[in-house]
């Protein structure tokens, strides 16, 4: 019964889960999908909503920029790490979250995370990243015996809310606060953030303009026509 191996690593979950682990891999691939969609989404945003044709080239610039940004972010991964137990999850790592129970975690949307836990009581957990309608987003195995441990990977998007333990959703719970540029397609967001860029720009072209205008009206007869006479 107890056999396999307690310590196992989340590539090598108890073998007992066959099942589970392709399960795990469904949602590993979900999520993969689900982040190439968003980062495409997010590029096909920048170039459809060039609606501001003045500043189209400008517009572009800054979401190019976006882009850059958040590929960068996504560079690196940051782990968070905990004790899994029916009563709660216990915070671990980085010590800011260090024995606080169900932590709130702050994300950065377009970071890379990895959530990992390991299982403290031997009762059966999961680290699920849930959304708003409390749909699962990255679901990791299910670890049965205690000192097992499973981890998920994956990009935040303002869509996550939770992570939790989906066999016991009312006490294994903590609240994900994600903040930052958004990926998730929509592009409402984006949209404000196109809007914002185009204003800063504007503001500082308009000003450029009008005084190429006086410049060449004061040097009038020798550029245009004259209109008056
Ligand atoms: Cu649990």
């Amino acid at each position: 019964m107890t056999g396999e191996s307690s310590t196992a690593e989340s590539e090598n979950p108890t073998a007992s889960d066959g099942e589970r682990v392709s399960e795990r891999e469904a949602a590993a691939d979900e999520a993969d999908t689900r982040t190439k969609t968003s980062e495409r989404d997010a590029e096909e945003g920048v170039t459809r909503r060039g609606f501001v044709r003045k500043a189209a080239g400008a517009t572009a610039a800054a979401g190019a920029a976006g882009v850059v940004a958040s590929d960068d972010a996504a560079a690196q991964t940051t782990t968070y790490r905990f004790g899994g137990e029916v009563a709660a999850w216990n915070g671990r790592e980085p010590s800011d979250i260090a024995d606080a129970e169900n932590p709130t975690i702050e994300l950065q949307a377009g970071q890379e995370y990895e959530f990992w836990f390991e299982n403290i009581d031997g009762e059966p957990h999961n680290m699920t990243i849930q959304d708003g309608n409390g749909s699962a987003v990255v679901q990791s195995s299910l670890i049965n015996s205690q000192g097992g441990t499973a981890s998920v990977t994956f990009t935040a998007t303002s869509q996550m809310s939770q992570y939790i333990c989906t066999i016991h959703p009312t006490t294994m719970v903590g609240d994900l606060n994600v903040t930052g540029q958004v990926e998730e397609g929509g592009g409402g967001p984006s949209l404000r953030v196109l809007l914002l860029a185009s204003a800063v720009l504007l503001a500082f072209v308009s000003p450029l303009l009008f005084a190429l205008f006086l410049f060449s009206r004061r040097q009038g007869p020798g550029g245009g026509e004259t209109t008056a006479g």
